[in-house]
């Protein structure tokens, strides 16, 4: 059962891109040792129509989390190799100030252990053996409460940049103004470089400040009407109104000359630098859909990667 859920969580390529797919539905993250119990929890809580994560390896839960970006954690307090609670402030950590519920689970029935949690940063305590329905219906709530606070969010706190559920709004207004105006637009999906190593490198929390001078800088560079959108952990999107693909790449290629030039230092006092690649796609009359339009930025985008990052492609 171990080697199940280990193979299963190790495939985090498959879980992110089925995470594009599943764009609707909530993903439920629960870390536990008890490999039975995992099991168990996972099928009855996709029962109930979530996407579940079920790991029993805490430190690959925490290294993957950004990954993941899961709508709420589930974290064990007795583990074998870590406490719980050690798990929980890790993670809290990395969730910034965006609203991620955190549920604990323990067999301990103790005021103490309960309150330590709630004093961590704990959303709600519950008692081992769980009762299934019980358990569901907390779940929900917390899923609830994370739905209001995002409804009410249109700003990414680290970036202070338009986050992704401002996207199909501002599309259609550009669509509806292109259809009267036969003005066009282009869309750039921009992604960091080797981000990865970044973090891996100097800590996620240098990780933060790389992401949030890229945002400053798209928005120094570009002009007022134009609209950034952090599509994803370190993808940006940008909307250019009225703008060709060509005159876009004008534009992205001088923020890229400027971001590329940003000096980073990190805790250990070493400089570094970071680049983007990027994918730009213009709208045209007879394609209008939102989705096939990202997709042709995505893959230019792709290109950009495969040609050797740091460009831009149309
Ligand atoms: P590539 O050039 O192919 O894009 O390589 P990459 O390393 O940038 O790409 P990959 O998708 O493998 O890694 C993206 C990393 O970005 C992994 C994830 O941990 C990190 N990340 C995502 N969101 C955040 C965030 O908000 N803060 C920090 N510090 N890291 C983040
Ligand atoms: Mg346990
Ligand atoms: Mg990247
Ligand atoms: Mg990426």
């Amino acid at each position: 059962i171990s080697i199940f859920y280990y193979e299963e969580f190790s495939n985090l390529d498959e879980v992110i891109e089925k995470q594009a797919e599943i764009e609707d539905q909530k993903l439920i993250l629960i870390i536990d040792d008890d490999t039975a119990l995992l099991m168990y929890l996972k099928d009855q809580l996709e029962m109930n129509g979530w996407v579940v994560i079920a790991v029993a390896d805490s430190e690959r839960a925490i290294n993957s989390y950004y990954d993941l970006n899961p709508d709420c954690v589930i974290i064990d307090i007795h583990m074998k190799d870590r406490n719980g609670l050690d798990v929980l402030l890790q993670l809290k950590d990395q969730m910034n100030q965006q609203f991620i519920p955190t549920i604990m689970i323990s067999v301990d029935k103790t005021k103490e252990m309960r309150m330590k949690s709630y004093k961590l940063g704990a959303d709600d305590y519950i008692e081992k053996p769980l009762e299934m329905d019980e358990f569901i219906v907390r779940i929900n709530r917390q899923l609830e409460r994370k739905q209001a606070i995002d409804d009410l969010m249109l700003i990414d706190e680290l970036t202070r940049v338009y986050n992704r559920k401002y996207l199909s709004q501002t599309y259609e207004r550009l669509i509806s103004h292109l259809k009267r105006q036969y003005e066009t637009f282009s869309i750039a999906m921009l992604d960091l470089d080797h981000f990865k190593q970044i973090n891996d490198s100097y800590g996620h929390v240098v990780g933060d400040n790389v992401l949030a001078t890229f945002a400053e800088i798209i928005r120094n560079e570009l002009r007022l009407n134009d609209i950034v959108i952090r599509y994803g952990g370190e993808e940006f999107m940008v909307l250019l109104p009225d703008t060709k693909a060509k005159e876009a790449k004008v534009v992205l290629d001088r923020v890229l000359k400027e971001f590329s030039n940003h000096s980073f230092t990190s805790n250990q006092g070493e400089q570094f630098s970071c680049t983007f690649s990027g994918g730009i796609h213009e709208i045209q009359l007879d394609q209008l859909d939102m989705k096939k339009n990202i997709e042709m930025a995505d893959s230019a985008l792709y290109e950009a990667k495969v040609a050797g990052r740091a460009q831009m492609k149309l």
